[in-house]
């Protein structure tokens, strides 16, 4: 018997959005922008991803001001110029079926880099393209990120989150439907959080309390300017796999429940990426039962990525209460149909005609 119910392809309700699936395309750094204007290779890139039928698309990390980018490439959301540009693109994921959503971030020490295929470390610093990092203390990440930050000034913290707000504004106005806030990474959020990067003595440092401040009142600050009916949703690496997991993960729970009074509605779980001596347990799922964990002790909705692009694994992970949303990212990069290989895979070749709802669904949007 085909399994008619597979729980990836039910659709995911929130507040005013309804996703028409568990599928959701996860940020996927391009570095393909001028001036941080996105183009036409990410609007048919993004369009592709969406038209293979993911329920949601959600465009690159996109710098909240010039020096919170990762490498010169990045996309940004820092003035009118390049908010005006990212019209056609929610459009036309919009138009195929996905719901269009953008990640805002800001790099922090990690930002001012080469891109992936110019080396994926930081240019040097008289390299004319290079631009001075900031942080929240003078401690450079290290390996292929040996610069070391200015420390953030409490006037920087105060610039940094309006900047973050000021794209906010820019990505309801221009009609994304879906924000998220990258607090992971190892970028300048999680770098408030993590003791690996944190070293400060004021009130945006020490306790548990203290390095949760700058994430906490981001997400206040963004709160206030995005639909109350539309999802806020942050990126965010629970996990170091430093040696002290356990011990961060408790911090982390304790966040999320923050996030969750705070009124983030899901939070994308990841990993913390602050130091280069993590040991990562790479396999296939590895990150879906923490994600549950921080799922059922923080109340909050959850979605999590890496290493799924088994569509069994996948639908495992919602069918089993881990996961609310399942985020397939490079396996999407190799097949932009993926949803449509998952619905025969799990049996549902038939119900695909209609339910990763592209097909038919897209071409009524496209009769008008
Ligand atoms: C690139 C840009 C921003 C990110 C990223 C990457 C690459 C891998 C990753 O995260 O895990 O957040």
């Amino acid at each position: 018997m085909p399994n008619a119910s597979a729980r990836l392809f039910s659709p995911l309700s929130i507040k005013d959005v309804t996703l028409r699936n568990r599928i959701g395309v996860p940020p996927m750094c391009q570095y393909s922008a001028i001036d941080g204007l996105i183009n036409d290779w990410h609007r048919a890139h993004l369009t592709g991803l969406a038209r293979g039928g993911a329920g949601m698309v959600v465009v690159e990390a996109t710098a909240v001001a010039p020096e919170g980018r990762i490498s010169p490439g990045c996309t940004g959301l820092w003035n009118d110029v390049q908010a005006e540009a990212f019209g056609p693109v929610v459009a036309s994921i919009d138009k195929a079926g996905a719901v269009p959503g953008i990640q805002i971030a800001h790099a922090g020490r990690k930002a001012s880099a080469n891109r992936p295929w110019e080396g994926d470390d930081h240019m040097p610093e008289g390299d004319p393209r290079a631009w001075p990092t900031i942080g929240p203390s003078p401690v450079a990440f290290g390996a292929n990120l040996p610069r070391v930050p200015r420390e953030m000034t409490v006037e920087d913290i105060q610039r940094v989150k309006s900047d973050f707000v000021a794209a906010a504004i820019r990505a309801r106005d221009v009609g994304f439907r879906w924000l998220e806030l990258h607090f992971a990474h190892g970028y300048l959020a999680q770098s408030f959080f993590s003791v690996h990067s944190n070293q400060r003595s004021d009130a945006y440092g020490g306790s548990l309390e203290n390095r949760s401040r700058f994430l906490l009142e981001t997400l206040k600050a963004v709160r206030e300017v995005w639909p109350e009916r539309l999802p806020l949703t942050a990126r965010f690496g629970v996990i170091e796999f430093d040696g002290r997991d356990e011990e961060t993960l408790v911090e982390s729970i304790e966040l999320a429940r923050g996030f969750k009074a705070g009124g983030l509605d899901l939070l994308s779980v990841s990993i913390g990426f602050s130091t280069p001596l993590a040991k990562i347990p790479w396999a296939p799922a590895f990150l879906v039962p923490i994600a549950g964990r921080v799922r059922r002790e923080s109340g909050l909705l959850v979605a999590s990525s890496w290493g799924i692009d088994n569509p069994k694994l996948a639908e495992e992970a919602v069918a089993s209460g881990n996961l609310d949303q399942v985020l397939v990212g490079r396996a999407h990069l190799a097949n932009p149909h993926w949803p449509y290989r998952a619905a025969m895979e799990l049996g549902l070749d038939r119900a695909a005609w209609t339910l990763p709802a592209p097909y038919a669904h897209w071409l009524e949007r496209y009769r008008s």
